[in-house]
């Protein structure tokens, strides 16, 4: 694992000193030489970008060592291309990761610096929407943990994940400002640009051997600039990169100036030009459809091809080895593009016979498919894509041209079954189906999870299934470690630090050494201990957002995810109304904070009448004098990767109520079940895989399964029949009804109550019996503190196959066919000369 000097003098780092002193002088050199600020006046901001400009040039040589270590030893390299990288905070991260976290926390101190005030200032990289972002982020970190050679793709938005705020109950969205302030992480790139065209038309050229070429003119070009961050690996000197892509104006642009001789038109245009990064689309799984989205879309991916391609020919690999020394993953179908337009580059730029370009283009491609929801599946119109991308319409009616061809030559007769797999949805007004492109287009496709997998080749991709089976695999999701233990809940890793050695860290696998432990009552008390600490922790977050105080002393109950209907954040406010109910009633109920977070999609109007009625309903509750104090019910605002850190250790019940079949893998549930949270949840998703691994007696399972969903609703059972057999439940829904819990939105809460009853399209109602009595049975095991402990400590231990650690390898192993580096450690001083 580790080999104690470099090999080769050339991927020596330079003296840039990592110790104390060093590091002191370092920041003190940054806040003076690039803030400008004298000592004496810095602001706790000034310090900030101090210490991260220090940092900065610690972590970028470390990058420079390894991109040479890389280029001389031949290796095969991912892509991983993505819209969306939810990232977080990266000073902690980079500071922990490069092994320099509790010397620069020194340094800062010796300078009168506190490390925790100044790091809580530094904005979230929000660059992503929900688990599809973060999954992304987690890949990234553990490629550089583990050694392989991988490169992150995507833009570089000025606008992140829109801010929430609560006004009047409501979700109210503010601009995500991030870069107001500059950023010491990112290295832009000027020199680093490629050109994107979009529209103009294609022109046919008849070449004298009888082939014909083709040229896409005119049109309108906007440039990619490159901006770089660097992510440094867990305890190694590797640091690898992700490159973000923002649009500018070409110098066309400039020329329009004198030419037109509009100077504030022109000006307006190249503005118009670089709207492309501008702005995160707020939605988590469902397709977005705009011509600007499509447009964002083509441009990461043309100018990361064009990058890819650069590369492989600057290290003067032969254009037809491609896939041999890369590997693209395409997360999920926003980049699908990629296949046609790596077609159009390797026809049109390198003149590639097409049998062998498409050779080439499909050994390259993997495709992951992260939902089945019919709304997040991506089609833009025959009619925009021609207009846009006129070049790669052309290349797709060729591909789907020889694909029926082939499959015409295999299953002949079969014409319904063509029209289904064809790439060209004939019958909603004509339509690119990206998916099927995204399939086409691949050697591997994969679910998320074992039951998303399985659901995919039965439903979504069962057509396809048959032609290619072996294309389908699964590789179920995980999370780092790093940051969703080692970072967000220090008092647990020091408990399982004391207890065993230390190399969990870099192979979870050694968790279950940690196993044995859950029988010991020390360490039962020691982590009942740490989860209380991490509850004081959260109490007072909650109080400085909210207002609210709650206790520390109860059962934290957090369901915190995106507000979607199918993740059915109803439910437990539902359940929420019933403890209430029960309270009012005279009943003895466990006393429980009920924490829900999340941010709804700004034009998911359903989503954020939920958020509105939970903050009402909230309202009620907290106020009740009746409540004493036995239960508060929190909406925590603006949820994000940061405040995910706070949250998720202090949770006891982790709710992952989703409608079976419909949350591909969630990775919240590994978070929280790794952090010592017993789940709550449905059989959908990871939540099976999760249940295999803690054992059925260390998990609340209920509800009806995928099938029995599916036999649910060919029955036709009116939602609110449900009522009939459950006088609580009618109670609850007639109180939402009637306006009990609002607060002048009544109207709101009867048409919450009126879609339960009526429409209830993800089961609620159906599945609200069984998920009050798992509750209550969790409830039961709460009051026995040591069964609860030991069920909590059998979760941590038995994590070991959520971390995206094994993620990475199987993608590694099963699709990318790559194999890790070998890791330096990370070196806290200069290689000796
Ligand atoms: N997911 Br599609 C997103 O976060 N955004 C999306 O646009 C789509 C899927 C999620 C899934 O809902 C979740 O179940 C999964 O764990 C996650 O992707 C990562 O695979």
């Amino acid at each position: 694992m580790t080999e104690t000097t470099p090999p080769n003098p050339r991927h020596r780092l330079s003296p840039l000193t990592c110790d104390a002193p060093g590091l002191r002088q370092s920041i003190r050199d940054a806040l003076v030489r690039v803030v400008g600020k004298d000592p004496d006046l810095a602001t706790p901001r000034d310090w900030l970008h101090a210490v991260s400009f220090a940092i900065r040039e610690r972590i970028i040589e470390r990058r420079v060592v390894t991109r040479r270590q890389f280029a001389d030893e031949d290796v095969k390299r991912v892509y991983y291309l993505s819209m969306e990288y939810l990232i977080g905070r990266m000073l902690e991260a980079n500071l922990r990761n490069m092994g320099i976290l509790e010397v620069t926390q020194q340094a800062l101190q010796d300078l009168g610096v506190d490390f925790r005030e100044i790091a809580r200032l530094e904005e979230d990289a929000a660059l992503g929407n929900g688990g599809l972002g973060r999954l992304a982020a987690c890949i990234l970190e553990s490629m550089a943990t583990q050694g392989y050679p991988g490169y992150g793709y995507g833009i570089r938005y000025e606008y992140g994940m829109f801010q929430q705020h609560i006004e009047h109950f409501r979700q109210v969205e503010h601009p995500d400002n991030w870069l107001r302030f500059g950023n010491p992480w990112e290295f832009p790139r000027p020199e680093k640009t490629f050109p994107v065209r979009f529209y103009g038309y294609v022109v046919e050229h008849h070449q004298p051997d009888g082939e014909t070429s083709c040229n896409w003119e005119n049109g309108e070009e906007v440039l990619a600039m490159a901006y770089d961050y660097p992510t440094a690996g867990y305890e190694r000197r590797n640091v690898n990169n992700l490159r973000l892509w923002a649009a500018k104006a070409t110098r066309d642009f400039d020329l329009r100036y004198f030419n037109e001789g509009d100077y504030i038109r022109a000006v307006a245009d190249k503005n118009e030009s670089e709207t492309i990064s501008m702005v995160l689309y707020p939605n988590d799984a469902t397709a977005i459809g705009k011509e600007l989205r499509l447009k964002q879309e083509y441009f990461f991916v043309s100018a990361s091809l064009q990058d890819i391609i650069d590369r492989h020919l600057q290290l003067e690999y032969p254009i037809d080895e491609l896939a041999d020394k890369a590997a693209i993953q395409l997360n999920d179908t926003h980049p699908a593009i990629a296949v046609a337009e790596c077609m159009r580059l390797l026809l049109d730029e390198h003149r590639i016979p097409w049998d062998q370009a498409w050779t080439i283009t499909r050994n390259l491609f993997s495709y992951t498919n992260h939902t089945l929801m019919p709304e997040a599946l991506e089609t833009w119109p025959v009619a925009l894509m021609e207009r846009v991308l006129p070049r790669h319409m052309g290349i797709i009616y060729r591909i789907n041209h020889e694909f029926i061809e082939e499959v015409r030559h295999r299953f002949p007769g079969e014409h319904e079954f063509f029209r289904r797999l064809s790439i060209i949805d004939e019958d909603h007004g004509r339509r690119v189906r990206m998916a099927h492109l995204a399939v086409i287009g691949s050697h591997r496709v994969n679910g998320v999870a074992a039951l998303h997998t399985s659901l995919l080749k039965q439903t979504l991709f069962a057509d396809f299934n048959r032609v290619w089976p072996e294309r389908f695999v699964n590789v179920t999701n995980g999370v780092t470690p790093r940051l969703w233990m080692i970072q967000a809940n220090p008092g647990l890793t020091e408990l399982i630090e004391s207890r065993i050695s230390s190399d969990w860290k870099f192979d979870l696998d050694r968790l279950k050494q940690f196993e044995p432990y859950a029988s010991d009552d020390a360490t039962r008390e020691a982590f009942r201990a740490v989860k209380r600490r991490n509850k004081e922790r959260l109490a007072a977050l909650v109080h400085k957002r909210t207002g609210i105080t709650i206790r520390s002393d109860v059962m934290y109950d957090v369901q915190i995810k995106r507000i979607h209907e199918y993740k059915r954040q109803l439910l437990k406010l539902l359940h929420v109304i019933e403890l209430y109910q029960r309270i009012r009633d005279g009943e003895d109920v466990l006393p429980r904070v009920v924490l829900f977070a999340g941010k709804a999609a700004p034009g998911y109007q359903r989503a954020k009448d939920i958020i509105a009625v939970i903050n009402e309903v909230a309202d009620i509750v907290n106020h009740d004098p009746a409540m004493g104090d036995r239960l508060k019910c929190v909406f925590f605002p603006n949820y994000e990767v940061s405040s995910a850190t706070i949250i998720i250790p202090a949770a006891d019940l982790s709710e992952q109520i989703s409608t079976a079949g419909f949350e591909a893998s969630g990775t919240g549930n590994m978070k929280l079940a790794l952090n010592g949270a017993l789940t709550i949840g449905t059989l959908d998703g990871a939540n099976i895989e999760i249940r295999d691994a803690v054992g059925t007696e260390n998990i609340f399972i209920f509800g009806m399964t995928a099938d029995e969903i599916s036999a649910h609703r060919a029955q036709g059972i009116p939602p609110g029949a449900h009522l009939d057999s459950h006088p609580r439940l009618r109670s609850m829904v007639e109180a939402l009804r009637d306006g009990f819990f609002s607060n002048g939105g009544r109207h709101l809460h009867a048409e919450i109550a009126r879609y339960l009853l009526e429409e209830d399209p993800f089961f609620v109602l159906a599945d609200y019996a069984a998920y009050s009595d798992a509750c209550a049975q969790a409830d039961r095991m709460y009051q026995d503190a040591e069964a609860w402990s030991e069920a909590a400590l059998l979760n941590v231990a038995r994590m070991s196959h959520f971390s995206i650690d094994r993620t990475v390898r199987e993608y590694a192993q099963n699709i990318w066919n790559v194999v890790p580096e070998p890791v330096l450690p990370p070196c806290p001083e200069a290689d000796t000369n």
